[in-house]
Order: structure tokens, then sequence, then C-alpha cells
């Protein structure tokens, strides 16, 4: 199965960035990412074996990540692989925090993981052209992050469907920091 980690955004969030991103899409084309399945990766796995799924969802249980509110306040486009997408300007430190370490639970469980730096990025947009203006002003965001979510991920005809398996909880202060 193709798995994958994220944040997903509730509804309210999700609405405002796919509202944008029909707006930006008059300038760019392309296939605007539906509400639903809006979502940021933190890791990407891949296919992975259904009996790894247990040590997976195990890997997850470790993390102590801390609730943050993630600000959407750029978006742009990537030449390389033709999505727009919008995210933070600087990648907030619990998100990073919480990246590294989901990233480090997973390696040690032996899971391969791609070797490139997180970056922090809602694709928006996928086959876009590079958009002939200015992208719309984004509307202010401030993503509230409660959870993270083991996805499941099935490719058909119509695009990547996405199966939630497993949440977990971020908590109000996250692993206290040992001294
Ligand atoms: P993207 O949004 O930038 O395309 C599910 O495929 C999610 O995992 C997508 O959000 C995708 O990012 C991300 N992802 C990261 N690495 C990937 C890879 N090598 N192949 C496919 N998707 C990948």
């Amino acid at each position: 199965m193709r798995l994958f980690f994220a944040l997903w955004p509730a509804p309210r969030t999700a609405g405002a960035l796919h509202d944008w991103a029909m707006r930006a899409s008059r300038e760019s084309g392309g296939r605007v990412t539906h509400a639903e399945t809006i979502h940021l990766t933190l890791a990407f796995l891949g296919e992975v074996a259904a009996e790894r799924l247990p040590a997976a969802i195990e890997a997850a249980r470790r993390v102590k990540g801390a609730t943050h509110t993630l600000p959407i306040e750029q978006a742009r486009y990537w030449k390389h692989n033709r999505i727009v997408w919008a995210g933070p300007n600087e990648t907030p430190a619990p998100l990073a925090a919480l990246a590294a370490e989901l990233k480090a639970c997973l390696l040690k469980a032996g899971f391969e993981l791609e070797a490139r730096a997180f970056a922090a990025h809602v694709t928006l947009i996928r086959n876009a052209r590079e958009p002939r203006a200015a992208l719309p002003e984004l509307p202010r965001v401030d993503w509230p992050v409660g959870e993270f979510v083991l996805v499941r991920s099935v490719l058909s005809r119509e695009g990547s469907s996405y199966e939630p398996i497993e949440r977990c909880a971020l908590s109000a202060g996250g692993r206290p920091r040992a001294r």
C-alpha cells in the first residue's frame, strides 16, 4: 500500500485554501485540489508491504509533537513539478520538530524515506502552467494543527483518493524537553 503522513486541515481551513486555489487557477490552469484532499505531507513512505503497517503506526505513536498554528503566508509556482502551492514563510519550529521526530522514528523502525529535506507546502493546483499574472492575494489562514494522520493513497484514473488510517494527537506542550 502507498502510505504517507500528513497534516489534514479542518473544513474551514481547507475551504479557504480551496476557494483561493479556484481563483488562482484562472492564471495557471491545472487541476485544483478538492477541499477534502488538501493536506501537507510530513513524510512520504511510498509503497509499503501491508504487514509493515503496524510498525508504521507504532512509530507514529512514539512521536510526541506539540499543537501549534501554521500560518499560510505565501503561494508559489514550482516549475519542476508544475504545481501551485501555499505554505508558511518559515516553517514553524513545532512543525519542523514534528517532521524531524517522525522521520527519526520511521527510520528507526526500518522505513526508507527520501533524503530530500522537509519543505512545508500544500499542493493546491497540479499540472499548472506558469501563472501569467501575479497570483491572487492569499486570505489570512492560520491553520490550527492538533494532530497528524497516516494516510493510504489509492491511485486511480480519476486521481488519488486518500483514506486516513491512523490519527495521532499532538499535545499542548509536546514532549517536555530533557534538560
Ligand atoms: P505533493 O503534494 O508535493 O505532490 C501523496 O502523494 C503526497 O505525498 C503528496 O502530497 C505528495 O506531495 C507527497 N509526496 C512526497 N514525495 C512524494 C513522491 N516521491 N511521490 C509522490 N508523492 C510524494
